[in-house]
């Protein structure tokens, strides 16, 4: 067992190194970032996980016709950024949970992620109708009415409202956290900044954990009146963490019969397409006839593509050569290894959890390669199967890597604005919570999307020092604690928690979550030597394959007065935070990780009850150290501290002794 993790570490550092080759033969651009505006602080102070982050910035959308801004903050609010005062005004807020001020009394925001007001989007023709979407997060556990509350928005109709049955997805032991629900707005008046008008709830569905959800939707940009595209919604539904668990849940991804891990296309609309589609279930919105599966027995007819985990942002890219048929991407965050891109065709398979990136994935997570002949089996139930299918893979892919990966991937945006030449046509794209940006070529982006699982883009990395920046403003605007809020398997602890945004005219922003900020890109240009790269945590050396046989090391620091002092120093510096001030472990020092959040690891533990997991011996502990643990949340401090220092350490350890 212990060799085939290292066999996989080794191969996977190949992998990363051809890649970072590739990167360092061109010039590496620096972004210059600019405060845009600020949003309202919502964070809840007394948390020093996610839920400190100041305010948890989703989406940026410009109103179409291009007069102000709209920002979600996922703690609830709906706001309208006017673009020449930056101040932020509610346009609506969804957060009536446990007596707060807003709509929904069962509004579900306070877990890590993507919990709360996910998502709003305009309807193409929003200008006329004044029609927008929202995804928002509910607990059905909550005894209150899942209606909005009257009152509460004094231009909001509620005489027609009625809620949708949830739409069942396969659970074990009857557990449904979250339900995710999908309303149309009608606001009357769309160009002052009060909301009055009619809402109508189309969908809602179980979502049994609360991580990956149904969080994203998209129309295509080219269609118009007359289209068959014109005002139909693609919607990108994360995987709700089935394909991460061990039991019956796992196949969800690839189950035809449930809406979890797919891509859905939709009309919202039931007055359009009516002669080429056909009314949903539940009677309030339609399925396009041309949906892959309508004909599939036992197969939703929502489905567009699926086996993805959590395709959590799609773009569109527009090619000036054949504007009428532009291609869909997803940005799909990934579980064992790969953070990947997909182009999402009709009817595809990406894999998952059978496939993740161009690797394929065991029942148990491990990671190896693909079959020479690479078919699976068309899942329409968890029994019943179909045939075979080629899985699609991904054309960008990054690991979970220190050195050249991250933890999960942002979205990102094919430039093109005018501000920025240096990023004409090419994806930016970045890592939620390293803040480690890059971009591929769009040719080699789309040059990928071959069927050949070894072709890839290439991915540049830029500067843009976005960690350092949002350090600074947190703790500016009085986040309180050494580090952002929250953590990351690579990251460590803070997260960044980066989204990109485009307006009208193409020109990028990035959202941070931790200092509830948003940035202008306003320019990039060749690094230099002296650019501060992003402060990512220095290597670690745990992808190193050769190294003298950790157990059999002696401490060259002799265990004295000096040498404890000096570890006990480092230790409160590096550990603490994790291991607990008195190295007690997480759980008894009450700083426990949330489980959603590092729920790949263990929480940090004990190290004053003499056992030792990683090994017993002073080397043993030195090269924990030194190295980290892959695929755990404990970081190597190779580079970060000397070697002497980490003997320094090891000695403080070896004086701990349980306390009561
Ligand atoms: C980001 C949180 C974090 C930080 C910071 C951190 N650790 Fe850890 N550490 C962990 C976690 C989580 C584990 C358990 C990994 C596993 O086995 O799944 C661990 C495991 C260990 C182990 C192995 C224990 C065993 O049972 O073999 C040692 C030793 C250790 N850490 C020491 C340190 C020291 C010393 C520092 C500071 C220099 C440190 N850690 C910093 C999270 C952290
Ligand atoms: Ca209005
Ligand atoms: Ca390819």
């Amino acid at each position: 067992m212990k060799n085939a993790v290292t066999v996989t570490g080794a191969l996977l550092l190949g992998v990363t190194l051809v890649r970072l080759f590739a990167a360092q033969s061109t010039p590496r651009l620096a972004l210059e970032l600019q405060d845009y505006a600020a949003l309202p602080i919502t964070a809840d102070n007394t948390n020093t996980n996610t839920r400190a982050q100041l305010a948890r910035v989703n989406y940026l959308r410009d109103e179409p016709g291009g007069r102000r801004f709209f920002v979600n903050d996922l703690n609830g609010r709906l706001y309208i950024l006017d673009k020449q005062t930056k101040q932020f005004t509610t346009y609506l807020d969804f957060n009536g949970a446990e007596g707060r001020p807003g709509l929904f009394q069962r509004f579900s925001f306070k877990l890590n992620f993507a919990t709360g007001l996910t998502n709003f989007l305009f309807d193409p023709d929003h200008a006329h109708n004044g029609v927008f979407y929202t995804l928002h997060m509910e607990e059905p556990a909550i005894a209150a009415p899942a209606t909005p509350r009257a009152g509460i928005v004094s231009g909001l109709d509620l005489s027609g409202y009625a809620t949708t049955p949830a739409i069942q997805t396969p659970t074990v032991n009857g557990q449904v956290d979250r339900e995710v629900v999908l309303i149309e707005w009608t606001d009357r008046n769309p160009t002052n900044s009060t909301f009055e008008g009619t809402a109508r709830e189309l969908l809602r569905v179980q979502y049994p954990l609360a991580a990956h959800p149904l969080g994203e939707m998209t129309f295509n940009p080219v269609a118009r009146p007359g289209d068959p595209d014109w005002r139909v919604m693609y919607l990108g539904a994360g995987d709700a963490q089935s394909g991460e668990q061990r039991d019956s849940r796992r196949l969800n991804p690839q189950r035809l019969d449930t809406l979890v891990g797919k891509i859905l296309r939709i009309v919202p609309d039931l007055r359009e397409h009516t002669t080429t589609s056909t009314v949903s279930e539940n009677g309030r919105y339609r399925i396009p006839n041309d949906n892959p599966f309508t004909t599939v027995d036992g197969a939703r007819k929502e489905i567009w593509a699926y086996g993805l985990r959590n395709p959590h942002r799609l773009i569109w890219d527009v090619d000036p050569a054949r504007p009428a048929t532009p291609t869909l991407l997803a940005f799909n965050i990934g579980l064992v290894t790969w953070e990947t891109v997909v182009v999402i065709h009709k009817g595809a398979n990406y894999g998952y959890p059978l496939r993740e990136g161009t690797q394929s994935m065991s029942p148990t997570n491990g990671m190896g390669p693909l079959p020479e002949d690479d078919m699976i089996p068309v899942q329409i139930s968890n029994t019943v199967t179909r045939g075979l299918v080629k899985p699609a893979y991904a054309v960008i892919e990054y690991p979970h890597n220190r050195d050249s990966g991250g933890d999960a991937i942002a979205n990102g945006f094919i430039y093109r604005g005018t501000l920025i030449p240096a990023l004409r046509d090419k994806l930016v794209f970045g890592d939620i919570t390293t803040g480690r940006i890059w971009y591929a070529n769009r040719t080699d982006v789309l040059a990928a999307d071959d069927g050949n699982a070894t072709t890839v883009a290439p991915i540049y990395e830029m500067d843009a020092g976005l960690r350092r920046l949002a350090e600074e403003k947190y703790h500016e605007r009085g986040g309180r604690g050494g580090a952002l809020p929250g953590m990351g398997m690579v990251a460590g602890r803070g997260r960044v928690d980066l989204r990109f945004a485009v307006d009208n005219d193409g020109e990028l922003y990035v959202l941070t979550k931790s200092d509830g900020m948003i940035r202008k890109v306003v320019s990039a240009r060749p690094a230099t030597s002296t650019s501060p790269a992003v402060a990512a945590p220095a290597p670690s050396a745990g992808q190193k394959v050769s190294s003298p046989p950790a157990a059999s090391l002696r401490n060259p620091a002799a265990s004295t007065t000096e040498s404890i002092a000096a570890g006990k120093r480092l230790y409160d510096v590096n550990c603490a935070a994790c291991h607990g001030n008195l190295a007690q472990g997480a759980v008894k020092a009450g700083t426990t990780l949330s489980i959603i959040e590092e729920q790949r690891g263990k929480q940090p533990p004990d190290l004053t009850d003499d056992q030792w997991d990683h090994g017993s011996s002073a080397g043993d502990i030195f090269f924990v150290i030194k190295r980290g643990l892959p695929q755990t949340m404990m970081p190597g401090f190779d580079g970060r501290i000397p070697d002497e220092d980490i003997w320094n350490i090891v000695n403080y350890l070896r004086t701990l002794r349980p306390r009561k």
